[in-house]
Order: C-alpha cells, then structure tokens, then sequence
C-alpha cells in the first residue's frame, strides 16, 4: 500500500474559466462567475480545483501562451479577486492548482521581445532557441503540434525561433540558468500567495534535444516520445525545481504528460526522485489517432483500452502516483468518445464516472463531465476558434480536403468540443452569458443542463455527488491494490479494488449490448448505476460495486 497523501486523497475538478460563468455580461467566463458558482462546486463534492491558465496573455492558445505570469488577464478578473477566490476555496475546504506553463511563453512576453533584438549582446538572446537556417528554409523539420513548421523566421535576427506549438508560442531556453531561475521566481510568487500546487503544462517538453536532428515525422507520437520529449537534462531541471523551490511547500505537482511512456512514468514521479508527485500520462487519449495524430483518426480498440489501465497502474507500482481523467480541455467530451453520447447518455457518462472514481489514481473531472456534456457540431469551420482546428483546416485545406470533409474530422477529436460554455439550465446561451458568448453553447444545453440535473433524482450529477460521497468514505479506492478480474466479455471490464479490511469488486459493461453478468457468489451488491438489476444480465453501460462478503 502507498504513503497517505492528500493529493492522492484529492477528487480534482478542472475548470476552464473561459467557459464556466461569466458573471459581467461580455460573454467571457471570470473569476467573478466561479466565485458565483462555489456552492454548485461545494455540493458537488470535490476538494481540488484545477484552473486553466488566468493570466496576462494574448489568447492565441487561450492563455496557454503567457505574456505576464505574474498578473491576472483583465478579461478573468483582478488579482484582488483571485485572492478572494483563493481564501474563499479555502474557506470551504477546497484546495487550488494552477496551470503552470513554462515550456513557451507568448512572443509577446518582454523576454522575447527583448530577444528578437539582433544585438550581439543581447541579454535576452538565450531565453529562446535562436537557430540559423538551412537551404532556404528552416534549421530542421521539426514539424508544431499545432500543424506546419515549428520554426519562425525573423527578418531583423536573420535567425528561426522554435515553437513546438502555435508561432506565438516561442519555446523557452532551460539551458540557460537565467531562465530556470525567471521560472523558479514564478513558482514561489503563486506559491507564497497560498495556492497549493501546479499542472505542469508539457513538462517534459523543457529539455531540448540541441543537435536539433530531423525527426521521421512518420508517426506523430513517435516524435513526441523520442524528439520533443524526455530530453536529456528534463530530469536534473525537475530536481532542480523540486530541490530549489517546491520541497519547500506542502503542495502538489502534476504533470502533463505527452511522450511519457509507461516505462519512463516514474522516473518523473517515483517516490525517491524528487522531481513531480504525479502524472496525467496521455496514452489513452491517443488510443483512437492514426500516425499522423488527431486529424487522422482510427477506430477505438476496447480490449486496448482496458489493458492500458491494467498495464499502467502494474507500472506505477508502488513507486509512483497518476491522476486519471478520461477528458480535459484538449479532448473530446468522454461520453461522446468513450461513452454512448445518444441512447445511452446517461447510463454511459455515469459508467464512466464510476470508472475514473473507482481506480487507483486521483481523479480529475472536466468541467460539465458532471452533467454528461457532449461534443459539439458547429456548422462552419468560422464558429470555432481553436487555433489547433484553425490551423489545421489550413493545413487540409491546402491538402485538398473539403471544409465539409474537415468538419467531420473536428467534431470527432477537436479541442472546441470541450470548451462550449457550461450548460446552468435552459435560458438563452444556458445561464452562462448575459451576452454573446465567445463561443457558441452547444444546442443540446436544453434538455442537458445543471437545473434538469438537480431536479431529476436519477440525474448524472447526481450520481457523480454519490459516487464521490462513496469513494471519499471507502479509503480503499484511494490506497488499496488494483487487479483486473479477467474476462472473456470483450465488453465488460472487472477489477478489485483491496486492502487489508476491504474488498470491493467493479463491474462494468463498456458497451449498448447487455452481457451474462459473471458469477460473483461471495460478493454483495453496494453500489451501482442503475436503479434495477436483472440477476442474469448486465445491461448497457450498467456499472455495479459489490463488496465481498464473509461466508
Ligand atoms: O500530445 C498531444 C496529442 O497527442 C497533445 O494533445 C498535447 O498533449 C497537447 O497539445 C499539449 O497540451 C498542452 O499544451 C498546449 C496547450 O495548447 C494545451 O491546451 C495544453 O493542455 C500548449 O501549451
Ligand atoms: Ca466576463
């Protein structure tokens, strides 16, 4: 059994303040409207609350490219209000994370404003990758996570910047120990106000692999494993941070993170390395992409799916921690991917609710999971406004793709899935806006919303206030073994979850069809998704907990 920790402890709820409440009518969600909103978040029954990012920032990856980190963007609040919203968490028992970005900055960041100066001793020169280029075109063929060349050119340098993301995302120079310590005064000013640890934005992204060798850009997560990731110094520049500033608070780190293998997974968050204390590892979410990544989708393989829990939870071990999520702000809605968004709504989200609270891991919950909010279709390419879609689009434009064609491929995988506004209940833009929101709520927020969910018993938001209620009181969930239960039922996915006085055995069904439900004599039903249970079947999406029983 693991150490007690309080953020293995935590039930995590993501919220992307974009899209959560807009409490002053410009259709932008604030800090005000999560202040509004902190007896929903209270009744739900999480104690962690991550935040996208809230700071000063241009908005060309919605705050994931930084132009201050040490001030709040006008459009979420002021940093009095941030303070409110910190001690008011806190008044109520709820902790707070908060995105960490450091990987890139935005190129309207004063460090490279400074650096694109073509000055020979410019002390800003080394913050970013400053790299001459070849034959014409760039220093290599490093290709953006966000589609085309990850080097920019800059006419007055002479010189390419990278940017592993969008060319307002300029990566940042860890080599150089200027930069360490710029990051280094950030974490301890948002750490010195009290909040109680960090999402680390692509951290191991940070150490760069310098000869810069062209990559085999055959097979996208290939490239991000080997290429853009876990490079050389990543681990003496995370103990470095560990050892210089984080060890010095009782707080906790997360990681995002892509290219992370099962193999390399404690190296970043085994217990003696002093580096992170835990890991969202990114593989499931990659399940359904081709080689080329998002846009080139390929079925969903179950059985794959349910190994890749078995197999990562056996590679943690007792040596590391995960946080485990099935969305976020960079995926499709769960119930659309994983779930059963049409006939099974319901039953679906709430199976998959039972699955992420039921594991061994800290759970983290996307903002209107909660609700079973689904993907969202927009009827032309102009309605969303992720950069990684826009640029994209470009992209298959130029390839020959129709927008029609493309529409399909982002309504499956894209980003802006996942950041519509919050469905509150059925009035104009469903409660979020008093204005025009920045994006367009999704159409279904009529009959999907918080005030249909309140009022329905058999709701799905009720069901995740239980389901938290139930693994908040069964410790096991949190600190007992994991084992899978093996099956032949490609459909059904069964786990022990145990501990010295417990024993509770998970039984789900992934699927539309109902199953023969396995002999389980021994075991007494506790808990379940549904209401009425037939002795012989398990029927769709049908999730039960039964606890093992002396004989
Ligand atoms: O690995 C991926 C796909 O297989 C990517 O989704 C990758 O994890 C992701 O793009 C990194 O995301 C993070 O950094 C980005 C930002 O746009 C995302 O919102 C953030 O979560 C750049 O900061
Ligand atoms: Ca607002």
């Amino acid at each position: 059994m693991s150490e007690k920790s309080w953020w293995k402890e935590a039930i995590i709820y993501q919220i992307y303040p974009r899209s959560f409440r807009d409490s002053n009518g410009d259709g932008i969600g604030d800090l005000g409207g999560i202040l509004e909103k902190l007896d929903y978040i209270e009744r739900l029954g999480i104690n962690t609350i991550w935040l996208n990012p809230i700071y000063q920032s241009p908005n060309d990856d919605n705050g994931y490219d930084i132009s201050d980190y040490y001030s709040i963007h006008p459009e979420y609040g002021t940093m009095d209000q941030f303070e409110e919203l910190l001690a008011a968490l806190h008044g109520r028992g709820i902790r707070l994370i908060m995105d960490l970005v450091v990987n890139h900055s935005s190129d309207e960041h004063e460090w490279f404003v400074n650096s694109k100066d073509p000055r020979e001793d410019n002390p800003y020169h080394d913050y970013y990758f400053w790299r001459k280029g070849k034959n014409g075109g760039p220093p290599n063929n490093w290709q953006s996570f966000f589609g085309g060349p990850a080097w920019t050119y800059v006419v007055e340098k002479d010189a390419w910047y990278l940017h592993l993301f969008s060319t307002k995302q300029p990566d940042l120079n860890w080599e150089n120990p200027r930069v360490r310590e710029e990051v280094k005064d950030v974490l301890r000013f948002w750490l010195d106000k009290g909040i109680d640890g960090f999402r680390m934005d692509v951290i191991p992204c940070i150490s760069k692999n310098l000869e810069f060798a062209d990559a085999d850009n055959s097979d996208f997560a290939h490239v991000i494993e080997y290429v853009y990731s876990n490079g050389p110094r990543v681990h003496e520049f995370l103990q470095e941070m560990h050892r210089d500033v984080l060890s010095k608070y009782n707080i906790m780190t997360v990681g995002e993170g892509p290219g992370i293998s099962q193999e390399r997974a404690n190296l970043y968050v085994g217990k003696s390395r002093g580096e992170l204390d835990m890991i969202f590892h990114l593989e499931h979410m990659g399940i359904d992409h081709g080689p080329g990544g998002r846009f080139d989708p390929k079925p969903m393989d179950l059985s794959a799916f349910k190994q890749l829990w078995v197999e990562w939870d056996k590679a943690m071990g007792d040596e590391g921690w995960l946080s485990v999520f099935l969305d976020n702000h960079d995926f499709p809605r769960m119930v659309s991917r994983f779930g059963d968004d049409q006939q099974y709504r319901v039953e679906s989200a709430k199976l998959l609710a039972m699955l992420i609270l039921t594991m061994r891991g800290t759970p983290c919950i996307y903002f209107g999971s909660e609700i079973g909010m689904t993907n969202v279709s927009f009827d032309s390419i102009e309605d969303y406004r992720d950069v990684e879609t826009r640029n994209f689009y470009r992209i298959f434009r130029e390839k020959g793709l129709s927008e029609q064609e493309f529409l399909r491929l982002v309504e499956q995988q894209g980003r802006d899935n996942v950041r519509t506004p919050m469905q509150w209940d059925n009035s104009t833009h469903a409660g979020f806006t008093t204005g025009t929101p920045w994006i367009q709520v999704n159409p279904r927020y009529t009959h999907i919303n918080v005030a249909q969910d309140h009022k329905a018993s058999d709701s799905i938001f009720h069901f995740y206030q239980e389901m938290i209620a139930w693994r908040k009181a069964h410790s096991v969930l949190v600190y007992g073994s994991f084992t899978e239960v093996v099956t032949d039922h490609e459909h059904l996915f069964i786990y022990d979850r145990k501990s010295v006085d417990e024993h509770y055995r998970i039984v789900l069904n992934l699927g539309s069809e109902q199953v023969s439900r396995p002999e389980l004599s021994g075991f007494a039903l506790v808990f379940g998704t549904h209401e009425e249970q037939d002795p012989d079947l398990v029927g769709p999406w049908e999730g039960s907990i039964y606890q093992k029983i002396e004989v």
